[in-house]
């Protein structure tokens, strides 16, 4: 039953059927599945699998779009319980997200924005191809804690770089810390660049903010 349905997951991103990504979706709540179960398991195996196809030239662009747009269906259902199921509502620190200019991927990020909100941070989700200016002013407007930075594509990951460097230049850092993910996101990318963090996840994610927080609250004292 669990397996079925984590298939028909799959099937559905695969496939890029709306519908039958929504009804999945809707099925693992009256279920009972734990929606990071559903989306690890079930929803992410399926936009992988189209990935792979889109590199082997099996699938086009078109395929690729119809999966993300499944694959946001889902997410609309499972978002909200993801955001209800949060243990807390205190505020644990402040959060600026986005994707780095000329990458409009946002699954991914989204997701890390919804887990961290859903854990207690606060977050300012600046959207898709954010230029580092704008990481800059919401930073020092909505004085953050963490700016977080997703990139998925090797050509655009070295705006991370630029985002760290503009935090700098603005005198931002190292008061505000930086973390970075996305597919081609590594440890060693994050260290070379001199970022403070990096997970190759959304539950990774918030807890390596909360890591974060917890090591600024030990350093005030
Ligand atoms: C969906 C998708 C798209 C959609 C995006 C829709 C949308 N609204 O987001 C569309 C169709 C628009 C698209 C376009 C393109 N794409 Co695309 N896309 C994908 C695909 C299939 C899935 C990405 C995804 O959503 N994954 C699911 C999420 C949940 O995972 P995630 O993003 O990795 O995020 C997780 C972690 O990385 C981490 N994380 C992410 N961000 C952050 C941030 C922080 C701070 C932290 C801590 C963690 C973190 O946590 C997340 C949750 O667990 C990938 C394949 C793949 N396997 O990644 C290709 C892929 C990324 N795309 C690729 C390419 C080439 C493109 C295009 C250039 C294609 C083209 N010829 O036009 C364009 C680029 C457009 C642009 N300028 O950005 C390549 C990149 C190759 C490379 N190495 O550079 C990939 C790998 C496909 C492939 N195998 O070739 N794409």
């Amino acid at each position: 039953m669990h397996e079925d349905l984590l298939a028909a997951m799959r099937q559905s991103i695969a496939d890029g059927d709306q519908d039958a990504a929504k009804a999945a979706a809707q099925q693992a709540i009256d279920t009972g599945m734990d929606p990071l179960v559903a989306i690890d398991e079930g929803f992410v195996p399926g936009l992988s699998y189209v990935g792979a196809c889109f590199t082997s030239g099996e699938m086009y662009l078109p395929d690729m779009m119809l999966a993300a747009r499944a694959m946001k269906s889902a997410m609309a259902v499972l978002e909200p319980v993801l955001a209800e199921n949060s243990a807390t509502r205190r505020v644990r620190g402040r959060v600026v997200i986005g994707t780095v200019k000329g990458d409009i991927h946002e699954i991914g990020k989204n997701l890390v924005a919804t887990m961290l909100s859903a854990s207690g941070f606060e977050v300012v989700d600046l959207g898709v191809d954010v230029a580092p200016e704008r990481f800059v002013a919401a930073a020092r407007e909505h004085a953050a804690d963490i700016v977080g930075v997703s990139a998925l594509l090797t050509t655009t990951m070295t705006g991370q770089r630029t985002v760290v460097e503009s935090l700098a230049a603005a005198g931002l850092r190292p008061d505000v810390k930086v973390i970075v993910g996305g597919a081609p996101v590594t440890k060693a990318w994050a260290a070379e660049i001199g970022a403070d963090g990096y997970s190759e996840d959304a539950v990774g994610a918030v807890a390596l903010a909360s890591k974060i927080m917890e090591a600024a609250g030990a350093a005030q004292g």
